[in-house]
């Protein structure tokens, strides 16, 4: 893809900033009038624990790990309405789409942000600290209201783990894409492609999908590794479907 151009990148608006009605503040600051960016997809997505753990894989292993998956899942900020467990996904397109956007939102750590940048969207964060059950501190975590992609690899990687290519316009499909020749199924954490009871059927033959999911799935299907995991592909085509099997 010819980055200048049209370089995309994926960011998230967090319920933390959908609590605080913050949605429009964000919008505002990275409006294409701000930026020169434009909407490439958005879309409103109930984040399964699979779509979170894939989100954030790099961070596997670390203590802030589980509260980050619960803050991203909404858990955290409306943890008796899971109605409103929900983050704002939004592809955007256009130069230095990924320098421009991080500009704005600034510096991971809400402190951080306020002493070196202050003006910027994550100024508005907060940091909460992470106790274990015997209420010592270990940890903390950053709420910092919206998600934009750290570089190009990384935009790549995000924008086909939260859409899928039709959920952007043709034009604005920035990666490879190929007609799905068969069924493929999710059946309790291992891929299958007949029916089998209790099985989620997530991509059928003729539909379009990202020719990188394509490639590992045909890989994984002969139990070989593949680049992309199985619940790489699996989360992005289960988004709000409500049988769900993914939790
Ligand atoms: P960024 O979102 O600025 O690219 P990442 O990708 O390193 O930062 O981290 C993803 C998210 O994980 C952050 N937005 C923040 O909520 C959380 N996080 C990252 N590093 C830490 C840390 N050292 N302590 C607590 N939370 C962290």
């Amino acid at each position: 893809m010819d980055a200048q151009t049209i370089e995309q990148t994926l960011v998230l608006i967090k319920p933390d900033a959908l609590k605080n009605s913050l949605t429009g503040y964000v919008l505002s600051q990275l409006s294409e009038f701000h930026t020169g960016l434009r909407f490439a997809g958005l879309k409103i997505v109930n984040v399964s624990r699979m779509l979170a753990e894939e989100h954030y894989a790099e961070h596997r292993g670390k203590v802030f790990f589980p509260p980050l998956l619960e803050y991203i899942m909404g858990k955290l900020h409306y943890p008796d309405e899971p109605g409103k467990h929900r983050v704002i996904a939004i592809v955007y397109q256009g130069a230095n789409a990924i320098r421009k956007i991080r500009d704005i939102a600034g510096p991971t750590n809400p402190h951080t942000a306020r002493d070196q940048k202050p003006g910027c969207i994550r100024a508005l964060g907060t940091v909460v600290p992470i106790k274990d059950a015997e209420g010592k501190v270990i940890g903390e975590r950053m709420d910092n209201l919206i998600h934009a992609s750290a570089n190009p690899e990384e935009g790549e990687r995000e924008i086909k783990l939260w859409f899928k290519p039709n959920d952007l316009p043709p034009s604005m499909q920035a990666y490879d894409t190929e007609e799905s020749d068969n069924y493929y199924y999710f059946n309790n954490g291992n891929l299958v492609l007949t029916h089998e009871q209790g099985s989620y059927c997530f991509l059928v033959p003729g539909e379009i999908a990202w020719k990188s999911d394509l490639d590992s799935l045909r890989l994984l299907a002969k139990g070989q590794t593949a680049p992309a995991t199985l619940e790489t592909v699996v989360a992005k085509y289960l988004i709000n479907d409500k049988r769900r099997g993914i939790s």
